[in-house]
């Protein structure tokens, strides 16, 4: 073997000040990435800062949601991860994998951290949005101690370390060797599969769909990364007709949309569901990990999904039927409908800041089986991101085990219905205020704040129907290793447990986002299936009252209704 398998040159470089990782990665134009080493710096301050031993002679898996600029991109990490001596890079075909998928990865092969390129539901293009997230050896996105020590090695680099390999043809599944070091080109798609194979019951997903010949479903990958495992699961292994899937060639930039699985993005899913009268509609992100489940009667709120999910669980799902529920979980903005679930079966519920990242320590220490965000976010212990597709078959399997034992066909609005029976509703929306002026948007959320200190306890709205009993910054501290999380968004929370949540996003790139988010529960029979808006109208007025948004921003409406 030769000494030297490749020679490594040192570059001088100079920081940019703006490499703070958001909720998940750091998430800028693509136009901003392209800047003179401003892709390198950061590549190289992850690997700086990575969590001991190091990058020496790790390895490291790569793969992204096939975006604009994720291939070269991938020819750089992998160029200047070797220079900082790591032993072996295992990258997906075409440079694809999910972000669950990636998870999946990190985890089987025990690597010590991934790299992963994406902007999740963000556009792509070049004139739009791109992301790198470091997630460690656990399969999840990195905790903020982490990101934190990337942020600081990003402000103080001088240098970075790069090979002078030439480019991997990432198009051939094999093993590309360095001296002893390493590329692997995975097959993208198959180790998911055999995961998911593995978690639910196909063949009662198999004899239902038999035993339906009418059942029709659609699964939408709005032109990203779930493509082709939407392909291989729904059309190959489930054998259902190729009508089945809709956009799921992945393309750069993701057919000029947002791959951003809801009611306002995914609107061809929403038309084709209600103009075919589809039985089942589903729809993943640009990178896998959101998913969103609707029939031609009935949206499934986020928040309830997970509930719902976490019901059956144990009963319907061969991987909870192994390992039992060990505890749940929402975001802290995620509606309270998953406690009434924790409480019926006796299991404990957490309530975590914003982003997946906060629910991993819980999951490594054995504390936490199934959880989920308000904003499309559903998942478990299997990997430790949220998982578009595992939420997708969850519900179809739950829709096989409850229609196993019944005469007549349980749909989707019906097993919501007999939920909301047993556990009451917790009526849930949230607003989203793009692109906002970012200084109106601060000023909003610094008043609104003071507010919340200054004496808005106590304070009765609507001729006394609602009174505050609590407003304030959401603070965190992690059950496990106790690190502490604050400003984590404004909770304002009412007598009778409505709550109003006010948050500005950390996953946006350019102005700012105000994330409105209204809950108020329900139970009584004849109000259960109202329409959510008409619900929640009192608390939405309160919130635009207190915050006085539109005086700080200008904004009247919200760009996206959830
Ligand atoms: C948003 C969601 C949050 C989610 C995050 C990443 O963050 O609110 O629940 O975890 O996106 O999801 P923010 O800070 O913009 O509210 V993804 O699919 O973009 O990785
Ligand atoms: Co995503």
């Amino acid at each position: 073997m030769s000494a030297a398998p490749f020679s490594t040159e040192v570059i001088a470089t100079s920081p940019y000040t703006d490499q703070k990782p958001g909720t998940s990665g750091l998430r800028k134009k693509v136009r901003v990435f392209m800047q003179d080493n401003y892709t390198e710096n950061f590549v190289q301050a992850i690997f700086t800062a990575m969590p001991a031993p190091g990058p020496k002679d790790s390895v490291v898996v790569v793969g992204g949601d096939g975006r604009y600029y994720m291939k070269h991109v991938i020819q750089k990490i992998i160029k200047i991860g070797l220079a900082n001596g790591v032993k072996k890079f295992i990258v997906g075909q075409d440079g694809i994998l999910s972000t669950p998928a990636a998870s999946n990865i990190i985890r089987k092969a025990q690597a010590n951290g991934g790299i992963l390129l994406t902007a999740s539901h963000n556009p792509g293009g070049i004139d739009n949005d791109f992301g790198i997230k470091y997630n460690t050896s656990n399969g999840g996105p990195a905790p903020e101690s982490v990101t934190d020590s990337i942020f600081e090695a990003s402000k103080v680099i001088s240098e970075y370390k790069i090979t002078d390999i030439p480019d991997i043809d990432f198009n051939k599944i094999g093993s590309v060797h360095f001296g002893d070091h390493t590329i692997e080109i995975i097959d993208s798609i198959s180790d998911y599969l055999d995961m998911v194979k593995e978690i639910f019951d196909f063949n009662l997903i198999k004899s239902f769909l038999k035993a339906h010949p009418d059942f029709t479903l659609l699964f939408d990958g709005l032109n990203g990364v779930t493509g082709g495992y939407g392909r291989r699961i729904f059309i190959e292994e489930l054998g259902l007709p190729l009508s089945s899937i809709d956009q799921c060639v992945p393309m750069e930039d993701f057919g000029g949309e947002h791959p951003d699985p809801n009611l306002t993005y995914a609107h061809k899913l929403v038309k084709n569901v209600n103009e075919k009268k589809i039985d089942f509609g589903a729809a993943s992100d640009g990178d896998g990990d959101r998913n969103m489940i609707i029939s031609n009667d009935w949206f499934v709120n986020p928040s309830d999904s997970v509930a719902v999910i976490a019901d059956y669980a144990k009963h319907a799902i061969p991987y909870f039927k192994k390992t039992g529920i060990r505890g749940l979980a929402r975001s802290m903005p995620t509606s309270a409908s998953i406690d009434r679930v924790a409480e019926y079966h006796k299991v404990k519920v957490y309530e975590v800041p914003t982003g997946w990242k906060f629910f991993g320590n819980l999951m490594d220490a054995g504390q936490l089986s199934i959880c989920g965000e308000e904003s499309f976010g559903t998942g478990s212990d299997h990997v430790r991101e949220k998982d578009g597709l595992w939420a997708v078959i969850a519900w179809l399997n739950i829709l096989a085990y409850v229609n196993s034992n019944s005469q007549s066909f349980i749909s989707i609005k019906d097993i919501m219905e007999t939920h909301y029976d047993k556990y009451g509703r917790n009526f849930f929306s949230r607003y989203d205020y793009e692109e906002v002026d970012s200084n109106g948007a601060n000023k909003m959320y610094s008043d609104l704040k003071a507010k919340c200190y200054g004496g808005l306890v106590g304070t009765s709205f609507l001729n006394g129907a609602f009174t505050v009993i609590s407003a304030e910054d959401f603070e965190y501290t992690d059950p496990i290793d106790h690190s502490v999380s604050k400003n984590q968004g404004l909770r304002i929370i009412f007598s009778d447990g409505s709550r109003i949540i006010v948050r500005l996003s950390g996953t946006g790139s350019s102005g700012a986002t105000v994330r409105f988010y209204f809950e108020m529960f329900e139970n009584r029979t004849e109000k259960l299936m109202i329409d959510t808006q008409v619900a929640l109208k009192p608390l939405i007025e309160i919130a635009l009252e207190i915050s006085k948004l539109k005086e700080y921003t200008g904004r009247d409406e919200p760009t996206v209704i959830t």
